[in-house]
């Protein structure tokens, strides 16, 4: 007997006709349950109980936030083998990687009860005598939180999180092949002592759900995190809308990690096959330009296929697998279709891309290492979001940092070098949001800012102490004592 899972709305838990299959990448005759589609009226009702509980919350006591959000925490903490097995099963990324997932959202639930308790603000003489200024962080209001599939629980964690932390309140909208996780955070979050209206749960189509919360006047901001298509697009509306709203738009990626000769050779492999590969490719954080220096080119490229040849790519609960099955056909679609499209440009396809069959009918894909790719290629330009990477040869530093930065996104850049010198300038001179040296380009610390430059992103950055930016809105307050 399939699962029936409705949306929240005003702490009631409302269900429809119009369901959504949750289907296992990695055996599509595992049905996981089935969660309802919103309507457009679902919506308006989720933004209007947001609304009118935003009046009382945006005043509870700090640590009436704090607590909440420390329950939370806890739960998620304790069941995070379940929750991780739930993600791992709807999203298709290995056990080890949906438990870790669980485990970062507790932390970051954690470290946001935390910052409700910190939000501070300054105190500065005015210009006039006996006058003094106070500057405060206040909360913004409805916040419409739209996530993707490829972090079901650590990107809704970290955007909720947030809001909650700084009073505000949400309507949240998650992405449609991924409704099993953010129905878990919902109830837990509700369980830990939410008040009515505070965090609403609005599941469905995208273009429906996330378009009327776009569009919605009484929405003051938007913290989105998917594709450059639809973030450009939500940009536009929100913009030309009744209410020009803040947003918060975090896309896409095509991030370069950079090998050069004086690079420990296993260091870099281990940081090209995890950033390249784990969780099939799927983050936006990926390494899918590996851009090498001629010197240590030919045995950086045998090691890597060294690599992948021993790598086991199966069932996502299996737990002796390192890599998954691609999240949908759409996905594995594109990711042939990008294959089809280096071999035309005469990329050399050095290892992998084949379509693999296992026991349990699921999106297997084996990873893929292009080698002699050209900068302008269309493998090397634009974000695949699948197992396949691209290895760009360079003469030497200097190319190589050019290469990185021609791209039209600027999301994170790794350089693997036991050079100071290159790795300060790296540093400075990359054009991204988040610079690695001697790590890989993925894997991040809950604790400091995370967003990029370019196309990759817009608005204020998330995560960290830096989410007030976004999440909080600032009261400038006069004050004369009345004496002289
Ligand atoms: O993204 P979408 P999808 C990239 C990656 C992937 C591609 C498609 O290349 O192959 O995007 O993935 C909601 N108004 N990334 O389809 O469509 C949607 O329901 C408002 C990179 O998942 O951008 C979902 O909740 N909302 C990325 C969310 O937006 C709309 C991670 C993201 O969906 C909407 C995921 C609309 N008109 C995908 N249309 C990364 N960089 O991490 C859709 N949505």
């Amino acid at each position: 007997m399939v699962e029936r899972y409705g949306n929240l709305i005003d702490d009631e838990w409302v269900t429809t006709d119009s369901l959504n299959i949750n289907i296992n990448p990695s055996d599509t005759n595992d049905i996981i349950g089935e969660y309802a589609r919103a309507s457009e009226a679902d919506v308006h009702a989720a933004v209007a109980a947001a609304r009118q509980a935003f009046r009382a919350w945006s005043h509870t006591a700090p640590l009436v936030r704090h607590d909440i959000l420390a329950r939370a925490s806890a739960e998620v903490a304790q069941r995070a083998d379940e929750l991780g097995r739930l993600l791992s099963r709807e999203e298709g990324k290995t056990l080890v990687e949906g438990v870790g997932e669980a485990k970062r959202a507790a932390q970051v639930l954690a470290f946001m009860a935390g910052e409700a308790l910190r939000i501070g603000g300054e105190r500065i003489a005015g210009l006039q005598e006996g006058s003094d200024a106070e500057v405060t962080r206040e909360p913004l209001g409805v916040i419409g939180v739209i996530t993707p599939w490829n972090f079901p629980i650590a990107i809704p964690s970290w955007k909720i999180g947030a809001a909650l932390a700084y009073g505000n309140c949400v309507v949240f909208k998650p992405a449609e092949l991924v409704p099993g996780s953010a129905w878990e955070l919902v109830s837990i979050l509700r369980r830990a002592g939410l008040p009515p209206g505070v965090l609403n749960l609005v599941m469905g189509s995208g273009r429906l759900v996330g378009g009327v919360l776009t569009a919605h006047k009484e929405v003051d901001a938007i913290s989105f995190t998917g594709s450059v298509p639809t973030g450009r697009g939500i940009a536009a509306a929100s913009v030309a809308g009744p209410a020009m709203k803040r947003l918060q738009l975090e896309m896409g990626g095509k991030n370069p990690l950079v090998v050069l000769d004086d690079a420990d050779l296993d260091l870099a492999v281990e940081c090209a096959v995890n950033g390249a590969f784990y969780s099939a490719g799927q983050r936006c954080t990926a390494s899918s330009r590996l851009i090498v220096t001629d010197g240590i080119h030919d045995r950086f490229v045998q090691a890597v296929v060294a690599r992948l040849e021993a790598l086991r790519i199966g069932h996502a609960l299996d737990a002796d697998n390192q890599i998954g099955p691609v999240v949908d056909q759409s996905q594995l679609d594109t990711d042939l279709e990008y294959l089809e499209i280096g071999v035309r440009e005469n990329a050399v396809l050095r290892w992998g891309g084949k379509r693999l069959e296992r026991p349990t009918p699921g999106f297997y894909l084996q990873p893929a290492l292009f080698t002699d790719v050209q900068p302008d290629m269309r493998i090397a330009r634009e974000e695949i979001f699948g197992p396949i990477a691209s290895v760009l040869r360079v003469s030497g530093y200097e190319e190589a940092l050019a290469v990185a930065n021609d791209t039209e996104f600027g999301l994170s850049s790794g350089i693997c070098t036991s050079s100071l010198k290159y790795a300060t300038h790296f540093k400075r001179h990359s054009e991204a949001g988040i610079v690695k040296v001697n790590q890989g380009t993925s894997g991040l610390d809950f604790h400091l800012p995370f967003g990029g430059r370019k196309a990759s992103s817009y608005g204020p950055r998330e995560q960290g102490r830096y989410s007030a930016e976004f999440y909080t809105i600032v009261k400038t307050a006069y004050t004369s004592a009345g004496m002289v």
